[in-house]
Order: structure tokens, then C-alpha cells, then sequence
């Protein structure tokens, strides 16, 4: 999984990717901003860590997200290849909306979330829209050439896209069937995405409370009921001095803020709730690894991200959610108290289910 961080100039996009991905740029990244960063993440997942602690792992993989910087967004960058390539190939637009006041950071006018947003979104319509113009163009002369239902279909869908930009509506919200979605996958249209707004404000002593309080304070708070949009808040400035401390100092930090988990944490779990994604787990005493997948994915279609011969082969999948495991204490206790339990092919997974496929490859 993909995402891309966009933003007006000067936001705070190149700060908050150097805090995720705990990256130091090299001099040939700080020589050309323009250029995309790309890092990936390990996705903070408590749960592991647990059971981890009771299997004592050789290895320990978490799930990862990797992360794009891109320069920042505007009409003359939206005509560019490059820069339109790294955005086209994300799964997932993080927003970074300055909320921040230092007179020594220049930006566009005064402080307003709300205004940024509206102008972003619509760069992003102006260059969807020009596509859509684009293709609309030659499907009106394939029509005339030869009528088949694939090109009616795509025309009419094209349409209805066009309405909706005209309309001043990003993609994301325009109701599709999933035929429709893929129909027009190939385009990977940018107001398509699904975006989360983060706000970065400024540091104050009440911290905890304003980070919760800023997606209502800056009228983003009707974001959330959008389709496929989220709004969060962090904290660059403190962030920043966080990545720098040990664990333990800073969950000591956290707490003098009135804080249970970093900025950055909550940010990670927001773009997975966003992206309709879960984890559920595999563990060993060789390793402990954590597994992404689409929420309402099946037990079958979950063993093959492990691998491809467990989904062909697939028997039965011993299943147990984390909290059970770690109650029992082990597989075999929990077997004894019937926590553990066999489940077949059809079975959903669920968010923190660990599973041990049993197969006949
Ligand atoms: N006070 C304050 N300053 C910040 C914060 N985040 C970033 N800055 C400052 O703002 C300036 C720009 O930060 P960057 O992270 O480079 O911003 P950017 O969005 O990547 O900028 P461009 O790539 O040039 O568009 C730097 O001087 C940062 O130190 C913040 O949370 N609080
Ligand atoms: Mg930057």
C-alpha cells in the first residue's frame, strides 16, 4: 500500500515524511526538492508487539505502508509527467493542510485550512477533468466507428464522471459500482483517491485536547461523513522532537500532553480505516508477522498474501483473535479451552485474527 503526501508550498509535507519514514534526506534529495522521496513505514501494531513477546520471535515483521513526498501541488506541477506519475501511482492522498502559525513560514495569506483544501481538491478536478475531456473525445469518434456495450458503457460512465467534476465534486464521492471501478482504473484519476486531510497545527500545552478538537475548530469536521475522506490532526513540531527520544521517554512525553499514542500512530491507523484495510496475524517462535488485507477478505483469498500454493491448497485455517491467544498464554492452552477454532474457506477474517492454514500443497 501506497501514499502520497500533497500540500501547498511550505506546509510541512517534507517534515512530516522525514518523522514516518525516520528517514535522513541525502544531499542529493535536499538538492532536488522537486524530486519524489519514497520511504516505508512499519505500521505501529501494539498487538504484534504483545504476542511477539510471548513467542520471542527469531523474526518480527509489522505490516508497512510506503510513503511518497512529492513536491508541492499546483496547476504548473499538475502538468508535469513526473510529477503527475508519482501521484497517479498512489492508492492513497494525505493531504497536509498548514494550521500552523510562524510568520517565519511563509504562506498563501492568512491560516485557513478550509480555503487549501478547496483550492487542492481543485487542482486535482482541473486535471481529471482534463482526461476525462481527453477520452470523451475518442470515444465520441470510436461510437460512430462501431456502437459495442463495452464503449457505451465506458462513454456513459465518463459522463457521468465529467457531470460530477463539473460539479465541482471530487471522484471519491460519485457513487460506483464495482464494474464501474474497474472500468476506469487504467486512468488513476487523482480526485478518485481516498484522501485524508492532516492538519498540522502549532504546539501548545494542551495539546491532547487541540489535536482532537482541530478537525471541528477548522470546519473539517463534515469531511469525516464524506465518502471515502478522513480528517486528522497532528503535531510536526512535537512529532518531530518525538522521533528523536527513546520509547520509553516518549511515552513519558505523550502522557505530560495528555496523549496515549503519537500523531503519527493515529495517522497510520486513520489511512488503513480510509483504505478499508486490516491486519491479522501469523506467529511462531520463527516469526511473527502481520498481514494486510482488504476488510471482508475470505480465509482462502487470506492465506494466499502468506503464498499463492497455501490459497490453491487450502484446507482449513486454526484461527484464534489476538486477545484470546494472549489469554490462553499458547496455542495448546487455548486449544484445551476450545478458543481456537478450525474455520473454512468462506470464513471473513477479521481485524487481529491469527491464523495457522492448514494445507494440502
Ligand atoms: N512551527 C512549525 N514549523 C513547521 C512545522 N512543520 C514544518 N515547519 C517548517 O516549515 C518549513 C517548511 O517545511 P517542509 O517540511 O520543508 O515543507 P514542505 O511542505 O515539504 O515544503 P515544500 O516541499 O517546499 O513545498 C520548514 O522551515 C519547517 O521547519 C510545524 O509543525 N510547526
Ligand atoms: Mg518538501
Amino acid at each position: 500500500m501506497k501514499a502520497g503526501i500533497i500540500g501547498l508550498p511550505q506546509v510541512g509535507k517534507t517534515s512530516l515524511f522525514k518523522i514516518l519514514t525516520k528517514v535522513q534526506l541525502s544531499e542529493h534529495a535536499r538538492a532536488n526538492p522537486r524530486e519524489a522521496h519514497i520511504g516505508v513505514v512499519k505500521v505501529p501494531d501494539d498487538r504484534l508487539d504483545r504476542m511477539a513477546a510471548l513467542y520471542n520471535p527469531k523474526k518480527l515483521v509489522h505490516a508497512s505502508v510506503e510513503f511518497v513526498d512529492v513536491a508541492a501541488i499546483g496547476q504548473e506541477a499538475l502538468q508535469e509527467t513526473a510529477f503527475l506519475g508519482n501521484l497517479r501511482n498512489v492508492d492513497a492522498l494525505l493531504h497536509v493542510v498548514r494550521a500552523f502559525e510562524n510568520d517565519a513560514v511563509p504562506h498563501v495569506g492568512e491560516i485557513n485550512p478550509l480555503r487549501d483544501i478547496k483550492n487542492v481538491e481543485f487542482d486535482l478536478m482541473v486535471s481529471d477533468l482534463g482526461q476525462v475531456e481527453k477520452r470523451l473525445e475518442r470515444l465520441q469518434k470510436d461510437l460512430k466507428k462501431a456502437k459495442t456495450t463495452e464503449i457505451e458503457r465506458e462513454h456513459e460512465l465518463i459522463l457521468r464522471c465529467k457531470a460530477c467534476l463539473e460539479s465541482e465534486k471530487p471522484l471519491r464521492e460519485m457513487e460506483m459500482t464495482a464494474d464501474d471501478k474497474k472500468r476506469i482504473r487504467g486512468f488513476m484519476f487523482l480526485s478518485e483517491k481516498p484522501m485524508l486531510y492532516v492538519l498540522n497545527i502549532g504546539e501548545s500545552t494542551q495539546l491532547g485536547t487541540d489535536l482532537d478538537e482541530a478537525a471541528k475548530k477548522y470546519e473539517l469536521g463534515e469531511a469525516t461523513s464524506r465518502a471515502n475522506t478522513g480528517a486528522t490532526a497532528i503535531c510536526g513540531k512535537v512529532e518531530a522532537e518525538l522521533a528523536e527520544m527513546s520509547d520509553a521517554d516518549a511515552a513519558d512525553f505523550l502522557s505530560s500532553y495528555g496523549l496515549t499514542e503519537s500523531g503519527l500512530t493515529r495517522l497510520i491507523r486513520k489511512t488503513y480505516e480510509l483504505l478499508g484495510l486490516i491486519s491479522f496475524f501469523t506467529v511462531g517462535e520463527d516469526e511473527c508477522r502481520a498481514w494486510t488485507i482488504e476488510r471482508g477478505t475470505k480465509a482462502q483469498q487470506a492465506a494466499g498474501t502468506i503464498h499463492t500454493d497455501l490459497e490453491h491448497h487450502f484446507i482449513r485455517a486454526e484461527t484464534i483473535h489476538w486477545d484470546q491467544l494472549l489469554e490462553a498464554g499458547s496455542e495448546a492452552n487455548a486449544r484445551a479451552k476450545g478458543t481456537l477454532r478450525l474455520e473454512g474457506k468462506e470464513y471473513v477474517v477479521k481485524d487481529g485474527d491469527v491464523m495457522h492454514v492448514r494445507h494440502s500443497g
